[in-house]
């Protein structure tokens, strides 16, 4: 009988929403590779540990960053590019576990998207304060590629736009273990985080941990 009502309220977490033409939210996705996956983040940390990257306008972001695969996002006075090398070690940026690029490619087949390579994840890190303005992922030069943004920890308040900066925005709650994947059409839409408000969440020590994974390299290649 409890039994039959988790069982129902597991499925129930499951249901996946469309956002727009090209972009769904899996609620609960990553939910059971939860442990799992923060267990990873913190190999990976050791490693590469989490900073906060400067903006090319010499601003420091809010958010701190790591990044695992053969590419990495980083952000300079320079300005934003992907790297097989860490800046602050000048070594590669730790393997991508199994776990990563498994759940990467369930989501994305889910969502309409078989086939998903990435060669590249994210993490951010936001501890209560920490926001992500309004923008738009370009720098990958795949774009027909979707991108896999998988939510740990406290939830966040996800601003999705349009095509235009000032396009209106949808709110959208993102709770620990919540996919959102998107592509085609969506994949140049606006979007952002919210303030993270202070929260409970003792597995991810009270920080929201953001993965999103991404095909960087050249388009064709897998
Ligand atoms: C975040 N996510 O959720 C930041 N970008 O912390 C992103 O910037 C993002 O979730 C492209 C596609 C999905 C995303
Ligand atoms: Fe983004």
């Amino acid at each position: 009988m409890i039994d039959d009502l988790f069982s129902r309220l597991d499925s129930e977490d499951q249901r996946r929403e469309i956002l727009a033409d090209g972009a769904m939210l899996l609620h609960g996705c990553a939910h059971a590779q939860a442990p799992a996956l923060l267990a990873a983040v913190d190999e990976i940390a050791a490693a590469a540990p989490f900073r906060r990257m400067q903006t090319p306008g010499a601003l420091r972001m809010s958010v701190a960053m790591s990044n695992c695969g053969a590419l990495g996002w980083i952000s300079g006075r320079q300005g934003y590019r992907y790297s097989p090398l860490d800046p602050d070690s000048g070594r590669q940026w730790p393997a991508m576990p199994a776990v990563f690029c498994e759940l990467a490619q369930k989501a994305a087949a889910a969502a309409g998207f078989p086939g998903f390579t990435p060669d590249a994840c994210l993490i951010n890190r936001y501890e209560p304060g920490s926001k992500l303005s309004l923008h738009q992922d370009k720098d990958e030069p795949d774009l027909g590629a979707p991108i896999v943004s998988v939510s740990l920890g406290l939830p966040a308040v996800f601003l999705f736009g349009g095509l235009q900066r000032k396009e209106p925005t949808t709110r959208l709650l993102l709770a620990h273990g919540d996919v959102v994947v998107w592509g085609g059409p969506a994949r140049r839409r606006y979007h952002g985080v919210q303030t993270l408000k202070q929260g409970l969440f003792p597995e991810t020590g009270n920080c929201r941990i953001n993965l999103t994974f991404r095909k960087a390299g050249p388009p064709g290649r897998q």
